[in-house]
């Protein structure tokens, strides 16, 4: 059993984790890079070095302006700069973990193209839907930017816009009004579990890095990833199966990094042309520096506990709010989060593994590790690492699948919790409907979309309730200026909730009912767009109503968001009237509603992440 290192799951069970993937002492790639990613160099040495801000003679493109002294809420630079990106999206085979499989691709690529900016730059990105055999609708999704003034644009159909219809192009454009590490995702139904996702890295100050950020070598995105070999319509079948067992176990096939993996050949399905020892990402480390890595966890249900051997990890973002540094030993995300963290190369020059496990409690995998190598310059890059893990990645105490104690991550500029001007409470459980299928219910009632009237379109033209429609799920707050939600969670499953166009701040959270006062440091909470929701737990989050739209704040587990953990948050609607819609949004629907007369999509869940009455 040489090479497997015993783990406990937490339970106190013994698991294993397999250390070294072959006998042999040398770490090679198999498959040809095509085969394994198409175009995508993510992963691939030599490692890049992105740049402290991109395309700069004319100084720091964002000024004097600083994480420490700038409410990023209430002002952003204005760069002038637009940057500009083609999309081409369309279905293809590849084999991220050496098992060939359907996917659907940005560009040919899995990770899709890294989508990279300044802060206060436009980022504009024309989205071309080639998606055939079969023809499917889609639209892109920009996690954790504002879109203050552009809603429309925040990619989320039947709430913004209609599916982008097959053979349309859709021109998003948006300001990159935060700073931080980010990745976009398709939002029509679970797309993204199918290949539809890729990074974004928005360049900004780093004044909140110990000692300042100018010595720091940015190694980009670092994807950590659940992987499925099953298509994502059978897995929303089966997480709409009528037996809730069933349903909550849709289980992942891999663990990727980079979009790459290994797999046992001896364990894959029959006839699956599986290769073995496919790739693992690579990346090298230069000795004595301090490197970047922007942790994304683009799962579509895993929680991620990621760890380098040997070395420490600083956290100086969560999401896109830039937080007072800490050191950790790893860092745990949930679908949908980031977290940036420095990692110094002071360890004996060698090679290390960089180690991600889906805990056994937490997700549910069938190979829940996955390992990419680290060499320090000067190490020969096809050895195999010996490192060995470090022990609270071996002997994990985490079994609550929750994020760092919210004591730890306070954010760097101080904003103070204000009053709530109204509190809803949000009891969600887990119900199968008449028809047999499970759903979840928010204060009773399962969210379901119409492709065919965003809701900001109704919004827009003055019709803010919808009293046959309440499987809309919309809270419209209408005035208020804070809005405080209690989401209560009745199901021994945690969720991580994500809100769009804003941070939420995160007041409190926990396991069991919400007493109804507690507030964590309330002179300076927690902000973030995705905070977890533990199993029987609460989640107390505050919405600032500054940004005039509706909103969806939901469940990021793409199963779960599919048996409907969602609502849709409508502020000022009043103020959404005064806004100019662009014409291209009414162009979306012309398509979409002209595709749709001729063929009913099969829309199996709740539509963010497919219900369509046509
Ligand atoms: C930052 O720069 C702007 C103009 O570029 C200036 O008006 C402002 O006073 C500066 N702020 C500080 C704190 O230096
Ligand atoms: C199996 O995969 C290899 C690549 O690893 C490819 O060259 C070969 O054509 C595939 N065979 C079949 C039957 O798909
Ligand atoms: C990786 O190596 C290349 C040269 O081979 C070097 O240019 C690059 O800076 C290195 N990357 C890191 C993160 O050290
Ligand atoms: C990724 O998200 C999934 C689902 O929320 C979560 O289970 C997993 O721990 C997260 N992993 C990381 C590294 O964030
Ligand atoms: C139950 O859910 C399924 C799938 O979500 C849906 O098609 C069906 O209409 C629902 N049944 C009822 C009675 O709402
Ligand atoms: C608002 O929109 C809904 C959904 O399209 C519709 O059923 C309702 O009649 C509309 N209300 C008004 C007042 O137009
Ligand atoms: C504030 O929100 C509540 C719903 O939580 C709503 O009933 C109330 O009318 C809103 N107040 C204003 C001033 O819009
Ligand atoms: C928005 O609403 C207007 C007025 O009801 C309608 O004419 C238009 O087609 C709608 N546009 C979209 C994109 O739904
Ligand atoms: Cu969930």
């Amino acid at each position: 059993m040489s090479g497997l290192i015993p783990i406990l799951d937490g339970l106190g069970n013994v698991t294993f984790i397999n250390n070294l993937l072959s006998s042999v002492g040398v770490l090679v790639s198999i498959l040809p890079g095509l085969l394994q990613n198409g175009n995508s160099t993510l992963g691939l040495l030599p490692t890049p070095v992105l740049p402290p801000f991109l395309g700069g003679s004319q100084g720091i493109p964002w000024g004097n302006m600083t994480a420490g002294g700038t409410n990023v809420y209430e002002q952003t630079p204005d760069t002038g700069v637009t940057r500009s990106y083609d999309f081409t999206i369309a279905r293809a085979t590849l084999a991220p973990e050496g098992i060939p499989k359907e996917m659907m691709l940005i560009n040919g690529q899995y990770p899709g193209p890294l989508i990279e900016a300044n802060w206060g730059d436009m980022i504009e990105v024309t989205v071309t839907n080639s998606i055939t055999g079969p023809e499917e609708g889609t639209a892109l999704h920009w996690h954790g930017l504002l879109q203050k003034e552009t809603p429309w644009y925040d990619g989320v159909p039947s709430v913004q816009m209609c599916p982008i219809a097959p053979g349309k192009s859709f021109t998003y454009k948006f300001k990159a009004d935060l700073y931080g590490s980010s990745w976009y995702h398709s939002h029509y139904s679970a797309q993204y579990a199918g290949g539809l996702l890729g990074p974004m890295i928005i360049h900004g100050p780093r004044d909140n890095y110990p000692g300042g950020g100018s010595d720091v070598v940015d190694i980009g995105p670092v994807l950590v990833s659940d992987s499925y070999l099953t298509d994502y319509y059978t897995l929303v079948q089966q997480s709409e199966s009528n037996n809730v067992a069933v349903a909550e176990l849709v289980t992942s096939s891999n663990t990727l990094i980079q979009g790459k993996g290994n797999v046992d050949c001896s364990a894959a399905p029959a006839g699956s042309n599986c290769t073995s020892n496919a790739g693992l990402a690579k990346f090298n480390f230069t000795r004595g520096k301090r490197h970047l890595l922007r942790i994304i966890n683009t799962s579509a249900a895993a929680f991620m506990v990621v760890s380098l051997d040997s070395h420490k990890m600083t956290v100086v973002a969560n999401d896109f709010v830039a937080v007072k540094p800490y050191t950790v030993s790893q860092v745990q995300l949930f679908v949908g989060q980031r977290t940036d963290v420095l990692i110094t190369a002071n360890q004996i020059p060698g090679a290390y593994w960089l180690r991600v496990r889906q805990p056994v409690l937490c997700a549910l995998s069938l190979q829940p590790f996955a390992l990419a190598a680290v060499y320090y310059d000067g190490i020969d890059t096809n050895t195999k690492p010996l490192s060995l893990p470090n022990l609270d990645f071996i002997t994990p105490t985490l079994i609550n699948c929750g994020n760092d104690a919210l004591t730890l991550t306070e954010p760097y500029y101080p904003i103070k919790l204000d009053p709530p001007d109204t509190t809803i409470t949000i009891q969600i459980t887990q119900t199968v409907n008449e028809t047999g299928y499970t759903h979840y219910e928010m204060n009773g009632q399962t969210f379901r979309a119409n492709y065919n009237h965003p809701l900001l379109n109704l919004t827009y033209n003055g019709n803010t309730s919808y009293p046959d429609d309440p499987q809309w799920n919309v809270y419209n707050f209408g005035a208020n200026d804070t809005i405080r939600i209690i989401f209560q969670n009745n199901v021994p499953f945690g969720h991580p909730m994500h809100v769009h166009g804003q941070n939420m701040y995160v007041v409190d959270e926990g396991v069991g009912a919400y007493d109804g006062v507690s507030a964590v440091r309330p002179t300076n909470p927690q902000r973030r767009d995705t905070q977890s929701l533990k199993p029987n737990g609460y989640l107390v989050a505050q919405l600032k109503a500054d940004n005039p739209g509706v909103w969806p704040f939901h469940c990021h587990i793409a199963w779960h968001v599919g048996q409907g953990l969602y609502i849709n948050v409508m502020q000022k609607p009043e103020l959404v009237r005064q806004m100019e819609i662009p014409g291209v949004v009414a162009q979306s629907c012309d398509g979409w509603w002209e595709f749709t007369d001729n063929n009913i999509p099969n829309q199996i869940d709740s539509g963010v992440k497919l219900f369509r009455e046509v």
